[in-house]
C-alpha cells in the first residue's frame, strides 16, 4: 500500500513538472499575399512548411516553458527574439534553431524577427500566454506599401522615409465588401468572457474602435497607463501588444474597426483594410 500511494505522488509529480514544459514549431516562410488583384511578397511564421497566410500564433499557459523550435526556410539567416527573453536565435538558412521561453503572467507577447524590414516584411507574430480553456482572439495589424515588399524581397533596403502603404489587414486579410474578414470575426454569447489580443505589428500606430462595446484594457507588452481602464478605442503604437477582455452586454453584430481612418482602405477605396466584426448571441 505504501509503495503504491508513493508511485501515485511520484506519478502526480512528474506530471505536474511535465505540464510545465510545451514544445512547438513554425517555419520561417516566404509567399505572396493575393490582395486586389495583386501579389505582395513577404515572409510570415508559418504552422507547416508549405507557406500560407495564416500567422503561426504560440500560446502557452501562464508560467510554461515554451521550446520553440523554428525552421528557416527563407535564404537568409534571421535572428529572431520574444518580449519576455532578452536572449535571441540566429536561425541558419535551411536550419533550424530552438527559442525557449519562460512565461510568467497572461497577456500577448510579441515573437519577431530582431531586424525591422524583416519584421515589417511579415515575421512578427504573438505568443498568447493564457489558460487554455478561454475565448481568445488574437488580431495582427499590419500595414503594407508594396514597393518596400518587392525591394525586400529583392534583397535591397526598402525607403522607409517615402512610407506610403496602401494596403492594411488584420490577420493578413484585407476587408472586402463582398467578403467579410473571415479571420477577424468574433463569435460569442452575452455575458461570455472574451479576450481579443491586438498586435500593431508592423510599422503604423493603429486606434481600434469597437462598436456596440466597451472593453476592458488588461494587459499590454508595453507601459501602458490604461491598463484596467473601460473603453471603446485606444490607441495602439507600433510594435505593442495590447490584450483587452469583453464582456458583452447586449446581442447584436458589431464592427471593429481602426480610427487611423486610412487603414480602413485597400489602395484608396473605401471600404477595405482593417475591419472586424462581433456576432453576439442572447
Ligand atoms: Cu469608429
Amino acid at each position: 500500500m505504501r509503495v503504491f500511494i508513493l508511485s501515485l505522488i511520484l506519478f502526480f509529480s512528474f506530471s505536474a513538472l511535465r505540464s510545465q514544459v510545451k514544445y512547438d514549431t513554425a517555419y520561417l516562410n516566404s509567399g505572396y499575399l493575393h490582395i486586389d488583384h495583386e501579389d505582395i511578397p513577404l515572409a510570415l511564421f508559418t504552422e507547416s512548411s508549405r507557406f500560407d497566410t495564416v500567422d503561426r500564433v504560440f500560446h502557452a499557459s501562464p508560467g510554461e516553458t515554451l521550446h520553440l523550435t523554428l525552421y528557416n526556410l527563407l535564404d537568409f539567416d534571421v535572428e529572431v527574439g520574444c518580449d519576455l527573453i532578452t536572449e535571441t536565435v540566429i536561425v541558419p538558412a535551411g536550419g533550424n534553431r530552438t527559442l525557449t521561453i519562460t512565461t510568467q503572467d497572461p497577456g500577448g507577447y510579441g515573437v519577431y524577427a530582431q531586424n525591422d524590414e524583416l519584421k515589417y516584411y511579415g515575421l512578427s507574430t504573438v505568443l498568447r500566454v493564457a489558460k487554455e480553456n478561454q475565448h481568445n482572439y488574437v488580431w495582427n495589424l499590419r500595414a503594407f506599401d508594396k514597393e518596400a515588399n518587392r525591394r525586400i524581397s529583392e534583397g535591397n533596403t526598402p525607403d522607409f522615409d517615402a512610407f506610403t502603404p496602401l494596403i492594411f489587414t488584420l490577420n493578413t486579410e484585407a476587408f472586402h465588401v463582398n467578403q467579410m474578414n473571415m479571420r477577424g470575426m468574433v463569435n460569442g454569447n452575452v455575458n461570455d468572457s472574451i479576450y481579443i489580443t491586438f498586435a500593431g505589428s508592423n510599422i503604423m500606430h493603429h486606434a481600434p474602435h469597437f462598436h456596440g462595446y466597451h472593453v476592458e484594457i488588461i494587459h499590454s507588452n508595453m507601459e501602458n497607463h490604461m491598463i484596467g481602464w473601460s473603453k471603446d478605442s485606444f490607441p495602439l503604437k507600433r510594435d505593442e501588444i495590447i490584450t483587452v477582455l469583453l464582456v458583452p452586454h447586449q446581442p447584436g453584430t458589431f464592427p471593429v474597426h481602426d480610427h487611423n481612418l486610412i487603414s480602413s482602405t485597400t489602395n484608396g477605396n473605401y471600404p477595405g483594410g482593417i475591419m472586424g466584426m462581433l456576432h453576439i448571441m442572447p
